[in-house]
């Protein structure tokens, strides 16, 4: 076997041009089926065949378009399809005719055709960064079973040349069997999430949830400021964190929430059962313990649910339980006090967002939301399993990894106008933010210039103190450079505290403190 693995460099080999175009065929083949496996497992991101036959046709001329659909009928996407795989196939036995000589240009071929598929990819209409990745990784592993194949393919030109050539033979059955089922694999595999992620996505947008009596912010809520974070976040802005490579894609109907461990009695929850409980829409500002001070991991939604208390009262929690470990479908854990669910606070199992039925990053179908606690240790997205417990008894997941066990939101405050770094006008400037203490409520937040005096600002109104609060503060400025800070105080009449700290383990602290410029 030392022919396959010993192709040192004295030894010339060659091989046939059949074999270096079927190396092509087999290599771009493999990268567009490991493509069709990324699309289907990450989401928004789509087959590369698809999105360039999309392209194609939004590019090529509507006469040219009108005339397909004339004479294809309904047959022009296979027909389209089809095309594009025939050309992909004459381009791979082409790259590799062209790597069996030079290596590297066939590379760069392979690299060109990615090129195109991430064009065309990031191209489409809504389309993220993530977008790219299948063709990317098309273009990988298309490289390497390039290589791969043109090694096991080549043949020694010395004596020994036709003893090799029985041997490659047997590897060209045995390599290209492997490329062609693995890739068959993938596909397979790669359509039966796009499957599901699909079922999953018209099960959502059929999906009809209580409404809102309105999703408008409350009057007073807004300050009118330019540049200041609005009070209510947007589903499409609103910050996402998660461990989820894939996001789960879960139909509505096959959802199921259990209700276990230190109960009397177990309950199994469907969606159905979901809706037919006390329903309530609440406002509600998520934080992550990650945001650092002045950071944006923070966002304001009105939540529609079922208060998780009344579920746990129906369930009957024994007397020495202290939490509950939540479990997503994809298997990430969170460990919650029991009392930050049964205190009256809107601890919500929440399936709507800002009137929505939740979006597939944020949860869907159902989540928890906890006002006053970072997300680390209450906001279970997909959540399936809701487990009453000891804090004693478990480890959730970042737990594990060195965050705390129990982390209550710190009161924070953060300056998003000015801009740190701009450069201002001389005379009346609107200093003004967002501060949030959720639970606990914002009573007053104060800005001071150059170390001086701490100065109150005025506060938006606070329909809720499970909400951030906007503050905006008139700054008399003066030319020259200044810095700014802000502190904000809390309902219970505590002032943040100055001292910087690191969010890990449990929160960063620290006043967010700009520089600007006024001339
Ligand atoms: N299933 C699951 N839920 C999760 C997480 C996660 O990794 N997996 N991350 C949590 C963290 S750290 C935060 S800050 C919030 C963020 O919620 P969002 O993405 O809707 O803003 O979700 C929480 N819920
Ligand atoms: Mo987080």
């Amino acid at each position: 076997m030392s022919v396959e693995w010993g192709e040192d460099a004295e030894v010339p080999t060659s091989i046939s041009r059949s074999r270096a175009a079927l190396a092509g065929v087999l290599a771009t083949g493999a990268g567009l089926a490991a493509a069709e496996l990324v699309a289907g497992v990450v989401g928004g991101a789509q087959s590369p065949v698809v999105t360039v036959g999309a392209a194609f046709i939004d590019v090529i001329p509507s006469g040219l378009r009108e005339f397909g659909i004339t004479l294809l009928g309904t047959a022009d996407k296979p027909v389209l399809i089809t095309g594009i795989l025939v050309v992909l196939a004459a381009f791979g036995a082409l790259v590799g005719m062209v790597a069996a000589r030079v290596r590297g240009v066939g590379v760069a071929l392979l690299g060109v055709l990615a090129l195109v598929g991430v064009v065309a990819a990031v191209t489409r209409p809504g389309a993220g960064p993530g977008a790219a990745i299948p063709s990317v990784v098309a273009w990988l592993v298309a490289v390497c079973v390039l290589l791969w194949l043109l090694r096991m393919y080549a043949v020694g030109a010395g004596r020994e040349a036709e003893a090799e050539r029985r041997v490659t033979r047997r590897n060209l059955l045995w390599t290209g069997g492997l490329v062609v089922v693995g890739s068959l694999l993938a596909v397979g595999v790669g359509r039966a999430f796009a499957g599901r992620r699909l079922a999953a996505e018209q099960a959502r947008s059929a999906l009809r949830i209580p409404e809102p009596p309105t999703t408008a912010p409350p009057a007073r809520a807004n300050l009118p400021i330019p540049g200041i974070t609005p009070w209510q976040t947007p589903n499409d802005v609103f910050y996402r964190i998660d461990t989820a490579l894939s996001v789960p894609m879960i139909d509505p109907a096959e959802w199921r929430l259990r209700v276990h461990g230190m109960v009397d009695r177990p309950l199994e929850l469907t969606f159905g059962d979901l809706l037919r409980r006390r329903i309530v829409y609440r406002w509600v500002t998520l934080t992550c313990v990650s945001n650092v001070v002045g950071g944006d991991l923070a966002g304001n939604a009105l939540w529609t649910g079922v208060p998780i208390a009344d579920i746990l009262a129906e369930a009957g929690v024994h007397r020495d339980a202290d939490a509950v470990q939540s479990t997503s479908d994809d298997g990430w854990t969170c460990g919650t006090p029991l009392s930050a669910l049964t205190d009256g606070r809107p601890s919500l199992l929440a399936f709507g967002m800002n009137g929505a039925p939740l979006p597939f990053e944020h949860g869907f179908p159902v989540r928890m939301v906890v006002p006053g606690l970072y997300g680390y240790v209450s906001a279970t997205k997909w959540v399936v399993d809701i487990e009453v417990t000891r804090f004693d008894r478990f480890t959730a997941y970042w737990t594990t990894r060195g965050w705390a066990e129990k982390a209550p939101v710190k009161t924070a405050s953060r300056i998003d106008v000015p801009l740190t770094g701009a450069t201002v006008r001389t005379g009346r400037v609107a200093v003004a933010g967002v501060a949030w203490a959720q639970h606990r409520g914002i009573t007053r937040v104060e800005v001071r210039v150059d170390r001086g005096p701490w100065q109150v600002a005025r506060l938006g109104g606070e329909p809720t103190k499970d909400s951030w609060r906007q503050w905006v503060w008139t700054w008399d400025a003066t030319p020259g450079a200044h810095e700014l800070q802000v502190r904000a105080t809390d309902g219970t009449g505590v002032t943040q505290t100055g001292r910087l700290a690191d969010p890990v383990p449990n929160g960063a602290t620290g006043w967010h403190t700009i520089d600007v410029q006024v001339s």
